[in-house]
């Protein structure tokens, strides 16, 4: 082989390990930046504000989970359109900015009125707080149930929902003295014009 292209190849070979490092570097990026969500702090009624070092406890036993899988009153997405369906709402946030997603659920309609979704995750909890990521018309959720271990649902909260852009509306509320692994929101889409998405809801509790 000629000189001339043995440095051909080697220039080659220099150029390809270059780019693989700068692709490789760029994935890391993505994958480890995170999301811009603000988040919009609600209290259950009878909580103090301050925090005690009884709930300080709490939060530092606490197992944060991702929904693993999700049922809803109606959505955009269907079965095989997979954009915008409840599997939107399975896992960690992935909406990267406010605005319409097809990363994220979104109902049926724009502005029905009453929807729901249920979530259901891994490990059965003592639930301490629920954040529901969203990234489109924040604001309609009205109610929050969590499910107990003999199907029965219970209320944990409903008031109003002052998240704004892209939100998450962090509920916290006192250890619960039964374990859950399913939780219902209730939305009212009628409040918030335009199409109120969702796109990951997290359950933190104690297993
Ligand atoms: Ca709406
Ligand atoms: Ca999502």
């Amino acid at each position: 082989m000629r000189k001339s292209t043995i440095i051909l190849w080697a220039k080659i070979l220099i150029g390809l390990i270059i780019a693989i490092g700068v692709l490789l570097g760029y994935y890391y990026y993505q994958k480890n930046k995170e999301l811009p969500y603000t988040n919009k702090e609600t209290i259950f009624k009878n909580q103090p504000k301050e925090k005690n070092n009884q709930e300080i406890k709490i939060s530092q036993n606490a197992l944060k989970q991702w929904a693993c899988s999700a049922s809803v009153s109606s959505s955009y997405g269907t079965p095989e359109e997979e954009n915008w369906s409840e599997k939107k709402l399975i896992g960690e946030p992935d909406v990267t900015k406010y605005g319409d997603c097809e990363n994220a659920w979104a109902p049926g309609e724009e502005n029905k009125g009453e929807e729901w979704i249920e979530l259901e995750y891994q490990t059965h909890v003592y639930a301490t707080a629920v954040k529901i990521y969203q990234s489109y018309n924040p604001g309609a959720v009205t109610k929050l149930e969590v499910k107990d271990e003999k199907g029965e649902y219970h209320t944990i909260w409903t008031g109003d929902d002052e998240t704004s852009g892209l939100g998450s509306l962090d509920i916290t509320f006192p250890k619960i003295n039964f374990k859950t692994n399913i939780i219902k929101i209730t939305l009212d889409t009628k409040k918030i014009p335009g199409w109120n998405e969702i796109d990951a809801v997290e359950l933190v509790g104690i297993p």
